[in-house]
């Protein structure tokens, strides 16, 4: 897209009318086979299937329309009844298609037939189910086992993800690399460390209970936006929302409820956050280590003037581990250097610390504001910090809230998608299968993408998603892939990681979670896992797009039965006859969380797993909730030497799902008609020497050898703080070094890549 970005301030609320505008005209666009009111029935309801869009809770008692604006437009997207079939690719070679944009691409529609690439002709051409499941068996069989990598998205349900790291262990090795080693991996690893538990511990009913809401890098309005009702209702019961976040998402200010009649007509906006504080990116560790200090010394006044204490002591004591050495590194750092590294003024520190302190019950929100930085791990366990200094983990209305990408994603951990050996029931498989499984800790992604680079991985198969847009090091990972022998992708709709082949490559389309699954035994339900650890069930409701797709646990079951050799304990076939008999399974190799599964997927509400830290059982190793030091104040590169390096934030626009482009607009942002923007402030601008809107070159300001540099992208004046700007992903992907990433949990650090800008000829001022 060679458009010119506009640029208009949006002053609308988040939801209201807007939304329902955008809900639409998506509908119409795509063609597609249901509408709001078909959605009204179904979409997550009991009885229904749950939206693909987001993991945000689905409640108990659903309302009215239990969907947003973007689970919607998720909906429409699966169902259009637009088609890439044999004809399209007949029509088409591969190298004519990679010239084309990612929303392009999908919005040829849902795939059809099972494909095979061809390399005389450049094309892809049909392939039986039959040849295509020989040919892979045939290939895998060949390997070197270590040297293939089995991907996952985090959309496929606990049954598909169950089934597909089995075989990968099966196969023999624990390369079951997924998309949230770019997301929330950064929280499975310091989660753990702080409190014992790898998810978060608030529960919907929470919200209900709660007296102040911390927020810190997540953008609701557009990435969870049924999570503003809960927000809602607690702003009705005047419960303060503080928010940290360089940009003023407009979700968090203000939001009007589509399903309330009085609200839309009347355009009376809830007002969400009560403070808003733009952190600049990287700056959270920073603002607060300057909260805790402003606690500490309320907390001395309370005691001195016999007031209660701000801090809960008794719960310091008796659950917690390293308060002192805490206390002692947030009394010993000054505040010039708290307000250098945040960006923030001492005065809002202090607002925000006055303001939690007065609480009795808090949750803290998070998303990748907090994860994907270098310090994430520490961004993480610095706001449990804040929320043990008050005892506000295992009680009513208070805890840890991340919010989790794909619908499913946090699920796929739990049933065993993990490259780590320790986070699974190894044993526990080698005797319900039979089998000795692979001992030794698999490729995470990026450990996968090193391994490409290095020409050390023989195939990859991917159980959704768009890697080679979602990771870093675009250029490179682009050529080196080539060099892969096998690529097998399971997949809805054409993307740009399709296009890029190996010596064989295979596309092999399957169902939507709202589509009906038949099998052997009748229609089919899947299960999957949301934010807060509640299991549900889903049943697909619309006939499939195409009678030659396969679902994702037959797909798995085929490549299986082609690549292993038959395990009379593994009942491939029984399985995906039945998936019943997977859960089943499931609940055998994890009994304490999928205690009677099949009679307790249908609560409404879900079923949560057992989250020790609930009760305030620390399964840690020193058996408390432990207090944990950040390594430093920024979570982000170091950038005092040089002022012409800015941090690069690149983030979602109302009009994506992922990778996955539904147009052009950032309704929520004001941005129309072109994602290759980036949004700095006007003084960073002049200082940079740009004019207005003007075209720019972004370099990576690394010195590695590589030279990583993209030009196009226009400037919009935003409201931004100092040295912070911001661009879309995926777009900007090519500008992220591989090693960028958090440390320990090697969560791509994409919110705060550091480059140059440079007007392009003829647009400086
Ligand atoms: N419609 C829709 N829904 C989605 C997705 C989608 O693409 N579209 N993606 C799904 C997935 S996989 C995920 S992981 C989630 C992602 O949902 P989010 O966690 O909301 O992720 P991002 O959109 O990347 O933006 C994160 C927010 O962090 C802010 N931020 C950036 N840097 C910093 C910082 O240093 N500090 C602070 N405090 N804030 C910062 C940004 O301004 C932005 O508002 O959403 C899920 N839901
Ligand atoms: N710079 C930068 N990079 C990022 C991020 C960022 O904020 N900034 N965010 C990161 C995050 S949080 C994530 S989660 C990753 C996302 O990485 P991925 O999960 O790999 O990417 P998606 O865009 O979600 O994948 C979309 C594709 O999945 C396929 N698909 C959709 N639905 C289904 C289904 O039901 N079954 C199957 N089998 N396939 C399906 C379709 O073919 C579609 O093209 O990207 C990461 N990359
Ligand atoms: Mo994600």
């Amino acid at each position: 897209m060679n458009d010119r970005a506009r640029y208009k301030p949006y002053d609308q609320p988040t939801g209201g009318w807007g939304s329902v505008k955008s809900l639409v005209k998506h509908s119409t666009r795509q063609g597609a086979v249901t509408s709001a009111a078909g959605l009204m029935r179904d979409h997550n309801k009991p009885g229904g299937y749950m939206c693909t869009s987001c993991a945000w809770a689905k409640p108990a008692k659903p309302h009215t329309a239990e969907f947003c604006e973007n689970g919607a437009k998720a909906t429409f997207w699966d169902l259009t009844s637009k088609r890439t079939t044999p004809e399209f690719f007949s029509r088409h070679t591969v190298t004519e298609l990679l010239t084309w944009s990612d929303y392009d691409l999908e919005n040829e529609g849902r795939l059809t037939h099972p494909m095979r690439y061809d390399p005389a002709t450049d094309k892809y051409v049909t392939v039986t189910w039959e040849d295509a499941f020989a040919d892979i068996g045939a290939k895998l069989q060949f390997y070197e086992p270590k040297s293939v990598v089995f991907y996952t998205s985090g959309r496929a349900s606990l049954e598909a993800s169950y089934m597909y790291q089995l075989m990968a262990r099966l196969y023999g090795n624990n390369n079951l690399p997924d998309s949230s080693n770019m997301c929330h991996e950064t929280t499975s690893v310091a989660l753990p460390e702080s409190i014992g538990t790898p998810v978060g511990t608030v529960l919907l009913d929470d919200f209900d209970d709660t007296d102040c809401i911390l927020s810190f890098g997540q953008n609701v309005g557009t990435n969870a936006p049924r999570l503003l009702h809960p927000l809602q209702q607690a702003r009705k019961r005047n419960v303060p929302i503080i928010v940290f976040n360089p940009l003023r998402e407009r979700g968090w200010e203000e939001f009007v409820n589509p399903q309330d009649p009085v609200q839309m007509l009347s355009n009376s906006p809830t007002r969400i956050a009560t403070q808003y504080h733009q952190v600049r990116a990287g700056g959270d560790i920073a603002a607060m280590v300057g909260i805790a200090k402003v606690l500490f010394a309320l907390d001395e006044e309370a005691r001195g003037s016999g007031q209660p204490p701000v801090l809960d002591h008794a719960f310091i004591a008796e659950h917690t581990h390293g308060f002192d050495a805490f206390r002692e590194m947030v009394l010993g750092t000054d505040w010039t250097e708290i307000t250098k590294a945040s960006g923030l003024p001492r005065k809002a520190l202090e607002t925000a610390a006055r303001t939690y302190a007065k609480a009795q019950s808090v949750i803290a929100i998070y998303g990748m504001g907090l994860t994907q930085h270098k310090l994430g791990i520490d961004n993480v366990q610095m706001l449990v910090n804040l929320l043990l200094m008050r005892g506000q983990i295992g009680k009513p209305g208070a805890g840890i809230c991340p919010i989790r990408g794909h619908s499913n994603v946090q699920g796929q951990r739990t049933v065993g998608i993990s490259e780590k050996t320790s986070l699974v029931p190894l044993d526990r498989m080698a005797e319900q299968y039979g089998f000795e499984p692979p001992r030794e800790d698999g490729m995470n992604t990026v450990e996968a993408c090193e391994a490409i680079i290095a020409e050390n991985v023989s195939a990859f198969i991917g159980l959704g998603g768009n890697f080679l847009r979602a990771i870093p090091e675009r250029e490179l990972m682009e050529r080196k892939w080539r060099r892969l022998d096998l690529g097998v992708h399971i997949a809805t709709k054409l993307n740009r990681t399709h296009l890029v082949t190996a010596r064989s490559t295979f596309l092999l389309p399957t169902l939507v979670r709202s589509e009906i699954d038949e099998q052997a035994t009748g229609p089919q339900i899947v299960t999957m896992e949301d934010s807060t650890t509640c299991i549900h069930a889903s049943r697909g409701k619309f006939t499939p797009a195409s009678a030659h797709l396969l679902s994702e646990p037959r797909i798995v079951a085929e490549i299986a039965k082609a690549a292993l050799a038959p395990n009379p304990k593994v009942p491939w076939d029984e399985w995906v006859g039945n998936y019943a008999l997977i859960r089943d399974a499931i609940e055998a190799t994890f009994p304490d969380d999928f205690r009677d599964f099949n009679k307790r997927m249908d609560v409404p509400g879900g079923f949560p797993r057992h989250v020790a830290a609930r009760d305030r059982k620390w399964e840690t190793e020193t058996g408390k909730a432990n207090f944990k030091l950040p390594k430093g104040l920024s979570a982000s590169f170091d950038d005092d030497a040089d002022e012409t390096v800015m941090r690069l934030i690149t983030l979602r626009s109302n009009d994506q799902f992922n990778t996955t482009v539904y147009g052009y607009d950032d309704r929520l942002r004001g941005i129309h008609g072109s994602r290759m923007i980036v949004m700095m402030n006007k003084d960073d601008r002049e200082r940079l020497g740009i004019r207005k809107d003007g075209m720019v070159r972004m370099t990576t300001a690394v010195n590695d050898g590589i030279t990583r540099s993209m030009e196009g992208f226009q400037v919009i004046d935003y409201n931004l703080p100092a040295g912070t700007c911001a661009a879309y992903f995926p777009e900007c992907n090519a500008l992220i070094p591989l090693w960028h990433h958090a440390e320990e949990s090697k969560t791509p650090s994409a919110k705060s890549v550091p480059v140059r800008i440079q007007p392009q000829a003829g647009q400086g001022l």
